[in-house]
């Protein structure tokens, strides 16, 4: 069975909302060539934007304390593979999935060929060290790439280079490296021989990278790992991708820094220094990844992109950060969430293309803090909608991705084919 929403259906959906659309998009581009923007030019742009889904982004999230499954949850690989295919072709923005091992570790023919048949390719493979496989020796108890035990280390190294060699199969050219290894106790660990033992782990896993592969490396301030943590902050990032050479970079999720962090000058600054390597999408109100890009702060999330686009103007040559949502839905259906999230971000995206860089940096060298700020909140309040409405429609997916996927009843379709699943169980990282 094709899982894809029906073709007619999504043009019935389409054809209700394209009047007006076509009204909205042409005031809109009158207001943008008041501002010397070309409103097609900026749609195709928009069009070429693409932030990967994480495989296990599909499942329902949790907390420590539970999870509330929906119905219709993906039961393995292929589940989520449609799932996302589904996402992409109602909003036309996430045309790679980054995949989880153990997770996902299925036959990888079987995946890229399922991927294809959706439309879909692979982004940053994902590793997982951060908690215990059934079949497994040791345990990642007291940490894995940084453990005291040399055969618990060799074995998070071997798991490091499996996740290469299933990503080589399936056309991913990047390794997401996240551990939760660190300390609960002031004194359970010498800060300075963990930090060694990690590095001499993730020497080992560069070492395995093929020459056109990457290697993020991801920090996060806390948790598990509740009084220190190897890989806590931009600045360990930034030391130890410069330490492992250059195939390595850093990697920013949004919810990994403590409220009130400047993320947009971590931006700027790995960035400077040639060390961006990608993004996890998220937002938080308190705390990590756990709500959705664009739901709490849509003006931080812009004000990356108000960075991210000086760069790509700037060192268009070197400029390839991977961007991937990675966020947990407790309340909503994940498919919703992804679909708007990935919206949210491309507008932010879009945003940021629309402010005028030479009046910025007129009232930059003026010192002129009010008009300086008033050049950004200019291009923030702009809405955007009609455009990334165009782009979609342009690309054959939903001018209202959300409201297509409602209509065509496709969560209570895959409820049918797919029992449900236990509540039990831990969240999502
Ligand atoms: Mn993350």
């Amino acid at each position: 069975m094709n899982p894809l929403i029906d073709a007619a259906l999504l043009a019935d959906e389409n054809s209700k909302l394209s009047a007006d659309l076509d009204t909205d998009y042409a005031a809109l581009g009158e207001q943008l060539q008041r501002q010397g923007h070309d409103i097609d030019q900026l749609c195709n742009t928009a069009a070429q934007f693409g932030i990967a889904i994480p495989s296990w982004g599909v499942g329902t999230g949790g907390t420590r304390f539970a999870r509330f499954p929906g119905p219709g949850e993906p039961r393995h690989v292929f589940d989520k593979l449609e799932d996302c295919g589904v996402i992409q072709q109602l909003c036309r923005a996430t045309p790679k999935v980054s995949l989880h091992i153990p997770w996902d570790d299925e036959n990888p023919t079987e995946m890229k060929d399922k991927a294809q048949s959706l439309g879909l390719s692979f982004d940053a493979m994902n590793s997982n060290t951060f908690q215990d496989q059934p079949d497994q020796k040791h345990s990642y108890k007291y940490g894995s790439l940084s453990h005291t035990d040399a055969a618990t280390r060799a074995q998070a190294v071997e798991h490091n280079l499996r996740c290469i060699e299933i990503g080589e199969a399936i056309g991913s050219d990047a390794l997401t490296v996240w551990v939760g290894d660190g300390s609960n106790f002031p004194g359970q660990t010498h800060m300075g021989r963990q930090l060694d033992r990690y590095l001499d782990g993730m020497r080992q896993v560069y070492a395995g990278l093929p020459s056109h592969w990457r290697l993020f490396t991801e920090h996060k301030m806390y948790e598990p790992a509740f009084y220190s943590t190897v890989v806590q902050d931009w600045g360990s990032n930034y030391l130890i991708a410069k330490e492992l050479g250059p195939q390595a970079s850093c990697l920013v999720d949004l919810g990994h820094h403590a409220p009130n962090v400047n993320i947009e000058m971590i931006v700027s600054r790995l960035a400077h220094f040639g060390k961006l390597g990608g993004f996890h999408f998220n937002d938080s109100k308190y705390g990590d990844d756990d709500l959705d890009s664009g739901s709490i702060d849509p003006y931080r999330l812009f004000l990356v992109f108000n960075e991210l686009v000086d760069i790509e103007q700037r060192q268009p040559e070197s400029f390839n950060p991977a961007y991937m949502l990675d966020q947990s839905h407790n309340v909503t259906d994940p498919i919703e969430s992804l679909m708007s999230s990935a919206l949210e971000v491309q507008r932010a995206y879009v945003q940021a293309l629309l402010v005028d860089r030479e009046a910025l940096a007129f009232h930059q060298e003026n010192n002129d803090a009010l008009m300086a700020s008033e050049t950004l909140k200019r291009a923030f309040r702009t809405n955007v909608e009609p455009l990334l409405q165009r782009a979609r429609q342009n690309m054959g997916g939903a001018i209202n991705p959300v409201a297509a996927y409602r209509e065509a009843g496709y969560r209570s379709k895959v409820a049918k084919l797919r029992p449900a699943v236990s509540g039990a169980g831990g969240g999502i990282v």
